[in-house]
């Protein structure tokens, strides 16, 4: 019997580091009796088999935490990950991930990646990419640790890797933004595939199918490297939860005349008036509006 970590799972295999050794693994019959399914992340018991190839996933031990998209488990930190353009970052989206990340009570950070693309002075897309740049800086750069990324610089890989030391940290992100270009620069013996981009449509072409966890030199610090997401879990926050879930917004809950105020039609809100005075970005509040109205129904 030992204890490990899966790292990958692949057609029905789970990879199960322990020490310097990975073993092939099946899960026991059980597992599937009950319903449940081994994620990577997750930290098991083994029982090796000598004589075979593949040996036995015979205990998940408690979770931290698991998610369904990307299919993951024990994740300290989320490192979202989204592009200055190509693709161009989708707010609503990468909302919906903080709040899921918020909600399990992760840390998180934001790398606005591929920061090369923009220049004040340059082409037309070039300057529309700044102004991309700077937009995320103004809605996030107040609420979330922000960090602004691309391949050939090494400073903002730096403090990458200051800030999830020590952690279990998961790449997270649309599909090519740069999530395993990220992970190779930090661990290059990774060697992730990475894509290309879609001309015709700006968009990433799904490299990366399965989740993989990757142990940094300094071997206390673990990263994910997972497919880009494109749909989401159902969003699992009730009415009451959500301004908890947005920080710059949880900030005034208390300011309004209604003690159960959701901050949407009601008369007197400090939240809203938060928003008028500027000091929440009309973005995140009507990402927040949005959400609200998807949980009501
Ligand atoms: N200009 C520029 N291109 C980048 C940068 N980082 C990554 N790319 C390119 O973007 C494309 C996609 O990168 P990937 O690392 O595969 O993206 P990904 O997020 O892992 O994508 P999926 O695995 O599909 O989710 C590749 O062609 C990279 O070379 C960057 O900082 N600047
Ligand atoms: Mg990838
Ligand atoms: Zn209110």
């Amino acid at each position: 019997m030992l204890q490990g970590k899966i790292i990958k799972g692949i057609a029905g295999f789970y990879y199960v580091k322990s020490g310097d050794k990975v073993y092939r693994c099946k899960a026991r019959g059980i597992f599937k009796e009950r319903g449940i399914r081994p994620a990577v992340g997750d930290s098991v018991q083994v029982e090796v088999i000598e004589d075979n190839d593949d040996s036995l996933i015979t205990e998940i031990l408690p979770r931290r935490n698991c998610f369904i998209r990307p299919f993951i488990s024990n994740v300290d930190c989320f490192v979202i990950v989204t592009a200055v353009t190509k693709p161009a970052p989708i707010l609503p989206t990468i909302d919906r991930f903080l709040v899921m990340a918020e909600k399990a009570q992760t840390d998180i950070v934001l790398c606005i990646n591929k920061c090369d693309l923009a220049s004040e002075d340059g082409s037309r897309s070039q300057r529309k990419a700044a102004e991309t740049k700077s937009e995320l800086l103004e809605i996030y750069g107040s609420v979330y640790p922000v960090l602004c990324l691309d391949n050939k610089d090494e400073g903002g890989l730096q403090q990458l890797t200051e800030l999830i030391r020590g952690k279990t940290a998961a790449l997270a992100g649309a599909s090519g933004v740069g999530k395993s270009t990220i992970l190779n620069r930090l661990i290059p013996k990774a060697e992730m595939e990475t894509g290309h981009i879609s001309e015709k449509s700006q968009r990433g072409k799904h490299t990366t199918r399965h989740s993989e966890l990757f142990t940094l030199d300094d071997s206390n610090t673990m990263i994910f490297d997972t497919p880009g997401f494109t749909s989401f879990d159902i969003l699992e926050a009730d009415e009451e939860e959500l301004h908890h879930l947005y920080p710059d917004i949880a900030k005034y809950i208390g300011h309004c005349r209604y003690d159960n105020c959701r901050h949407m039609a009601e008369p007197d809100c400090g939240v809203k008036e938060a928003v008028d005075k500027g000091l929440i970005h009309p973005k995140r509040y009507e990402s927040y509006k949005a959400l609200m109205e998807e949980i009501r129904k």
